[in-house]
């Protein structure tokens, strides 16, 4: 297949009033890879969100938008990814934040790792800028803890473990995520840790690509005291 066709992959990108930077990430996605799907899974936003994914979907019908807050399901990251990866129809998929802190010129590579064999590709916080003193160092503890809980059960791991930046194959998934429907915390934050704790070690190739996690230039983060306990439930479920 030509390396330039994308047509294998969607991009899948969970938005909560993201109005300054969705229409961004979605040209430079469709500019970069030709032939690639995306989904873009809304709850409910209140600003121009929607309306400008819209947009999109007029233009071109590998875009598709779905908006949870419609169907009465409740507010949540993990659910919207899983919800979204449940839509796609490609062998891959990749998640990706809509605030542009995930450069998407990065996607490509992590593209590449999953056409070259690799089952799960993470998009690795490889440095952090403007964060806070203290959420540094409530993020590391977090980090610790969940990679010692990994180890402690036996299971995958990789250098970050909660990046919400990942590419992997849709049927792995699918397959993990349906055994494993209870353990995934759907209002939580860290999709890739729930998958992380359903597989046993040693059982996939993981690759890693480095990026630097920027300060968000546009709208608000999400997180919140809640998604510290929704990590918690992660740890224990
Ligand atoms: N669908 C959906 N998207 C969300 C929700 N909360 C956050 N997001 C999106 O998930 C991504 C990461 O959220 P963000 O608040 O930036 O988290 P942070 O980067 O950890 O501060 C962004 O694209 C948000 O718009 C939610 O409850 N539902
Ligand atoms: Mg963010």
């Amino acid at each position: 297949m030509n390396k330039n066709d994308y047509s294998n992959f969607t991009v899948i990108t969970p938005t909560f009033n993201e109005e300054k930077t969705v229409g961004e990430l979605l040209r430079r996605i469709l500019r970069s890879y030709p032939g690639c799907s995306v989904i873009v899974v809304d709850d409910g936003s209140d600003d121009l969100t929607k309306d400008i994914v819209k947009g999109f979907t007029k233009q071109n019908n590998r875009v598709r938008l779905f908006d949870r807050s419609v169907m009465g399901l409740e507010r949540g990251l993990t659910a919207s990814v899983v919800y979204g990866i449940q839509k796609s129809k490609t062998k891959y998929v990749v998640a990706i934040d809509a605030d542009l802190q995930h450069p998407p010129e990065k996607i490509k590579d992590v593209m590449r790792k999953l056409r070259a064999g690799y089952d799960l590709v993470v998009a690795n916080r490889a440095k952090v800028t403007n964060w806070a003193a203290y959420r540094k160092i409530i993020s590391r503890a977090f980090m610790y803890a969940g990679k010692i809980i990994l180890f402690a059960e036996a299971k995958e791991t990789c250098v970050d473990i909660f990046s919400g930046f990942f590419g992997v194959r849709r049927d792995l998934f699918i397959s993990v995520y349906k055994k494993n429907r209870n353990r995934f915390v759907g209002d939580g934050y860290k999709v890739l840790f729930d998958f992380l704790k359903c597989v046993d070690r040693g059982t996939l190739r993981i690759g890693n690509v480095p990026f630097v996690f920027n300060i968000r230039h546009f709208g608000s983060s999400k997180a919140s005291f809640e998604q510290g306990i929704a990590l918690l439930q992660s740890f224990f479920s």
